[in-house]
């Protein structure tokens, strides 16, 4: 049997790292895209593993550049293409609007016009997400729930969701949307309020600053009264191979479908520590956003039911595994 091979756009992000180590142990080639970095050695901290496999290949790209993403996608020909890059932090897509605009729309059709040129029989996948339901208008959220983003990185998504749908009416190319909700892991950006909660509570418990303010053990967030469905990447990134082993092209909800508040976050991470949080958290006008996406809790029966898809993390299991993988990292450095 032929090897299969697979793109991952962003490969060095949280998500691409987990999809690029489900793929290689089912004997994919994988090619990731990453673009320029300065600092490529720390910027690639997620793959340092992975590059000396052989079957994982890194080629220098960007989705803005569609120069680069036909020549990668002519070179490898591959059979599936999972679009993973994005400026995918929310709130700087405030700071950054177009640029936002450029790479989470923009991005997604120079990948689906890369693939309609050179190879329109690979299968498609579009890193879609949960914060299209923004202002929500129904709970929980299903694939049937009307669209209402509220952030520039939300609008943009938009875009690169209806251009994921509309290639695959216009042309016939096997393209999916992935709408995942919030997950994260130990290798989740220190930007994201998971990570930052867990990363903190670790400082704080081995006596390391939290690096924000002055006052060492000092914890800043903007508004800890939204709610979120959390999950585990490895977890979503199973679901999004799975999407793409269908004959047939469809749209799916990835979720856990359990909510849970910041506070609860904050309790768990610190409690799991033996801390209480009201130590430590103060309030920052600084992370609040122009617009709040105040609850989101996704509905995955569609996936459950069509795929077979389950989550082998919980809320509990998650935020624990993410405060232990912190305390195990900065230990070293106490
Ligand atoms: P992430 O860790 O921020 O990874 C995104 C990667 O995209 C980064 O490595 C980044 O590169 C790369 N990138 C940005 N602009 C690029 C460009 N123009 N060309 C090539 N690469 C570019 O995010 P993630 O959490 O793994 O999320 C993966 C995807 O899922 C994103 O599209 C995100 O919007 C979407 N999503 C995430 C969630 C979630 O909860 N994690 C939920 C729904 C959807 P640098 O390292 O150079 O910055
Ligand atoms: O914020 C609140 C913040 O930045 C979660 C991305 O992966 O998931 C992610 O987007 C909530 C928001 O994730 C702080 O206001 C309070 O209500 O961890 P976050 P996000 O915005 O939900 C979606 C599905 C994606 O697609 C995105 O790519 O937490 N919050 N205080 C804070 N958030 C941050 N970052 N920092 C704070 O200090």
């Amino acid at each position: 049997m032929k090897q299969p091979c697979a793109i991952i756009s962003g490969a060095r992000g949280q998500d691409a790292s987990y999809l690029a180590e489900i793929l290689l142990e089912k004997n994919y080639r994988v090619v990731g895209i990453n673009r320029r970095s300065s600092a490529r050695d720390s910027a690639n901290w997620r793959i340092a593993h992975l590059m000396s496999n052989p079957n994982y290949i890194v080629e220098l790209g960007d989705i803005t550049d569609s120069g680069s993403i036909n020549r990668i996608v002519a070179t490898y020909q591959p059979d599936e293409f999972y679009n993973l890059a994005a400026q995918s932090f929310v709130g700087a897509s405030w700071n950054e609007p177009y640029h936002t605009l450029i790479v989470n729309a923009g991005g997604v059709v120079n990948c689906l016009e890369a693939l309609r040129q050179v190879k329109p029989d690979t299968k498609f996948y579009q890193a879609s997400t949960s914060e299209l339901y923004g202002k929500v208008q129904e709970t929980p959220q299903t694939e049937t729930t009307p669209f209402y983003p509220r952030s520039p990185y939300g609008f943009a998504k938009l875009a690169g969701y209806w251009a994921t749908v509309n290639y695959r009416e216009s042309y016939g190319i096997h393209a999916t949307n992935g709408i995942l909700f919030n997950h994260e892991s130990p290798r989740r950006g220190l930007e994201f309020v998971t990570r930052k909660i867990t990363d903190a509570a670790a400082k704080i418990k081995l006596g390391i600053p939290t690096g924000y303010t002055k006052r060492a053990d000092e914890l800043p967030l903007g508004n800890i009264e939204s709610k979120r469905d959390w999950g585990h990447s490895r977890d979503f990134m199973q679901a999004a191979w799975l999407m793409l082993q269908e004959e047939v092209p469809n749209d799916y909800v990835v979720a856990t479908g359990k909510l849970h508040s910041i506070r609860d976050l904050l309790d768990k991470a610190f409690g799991h520590l033996g801390l209480d949080w009201r130590n430590h958290v103060t309030k920052d006008e600084k992370f609040w956003r122009p617009a709040e996406v105040d609850l989101l809790l996704g509905d995955p029966t569609k996936i459950k039911k069509l795929l077979g898809w389950e989550p082998s993390y919980n809320f509990h299991a998650l935020v624990v595994d993410m405060v232990d993988s912190d305390l195990r990292r900065l230990r070293g450095k106490a």
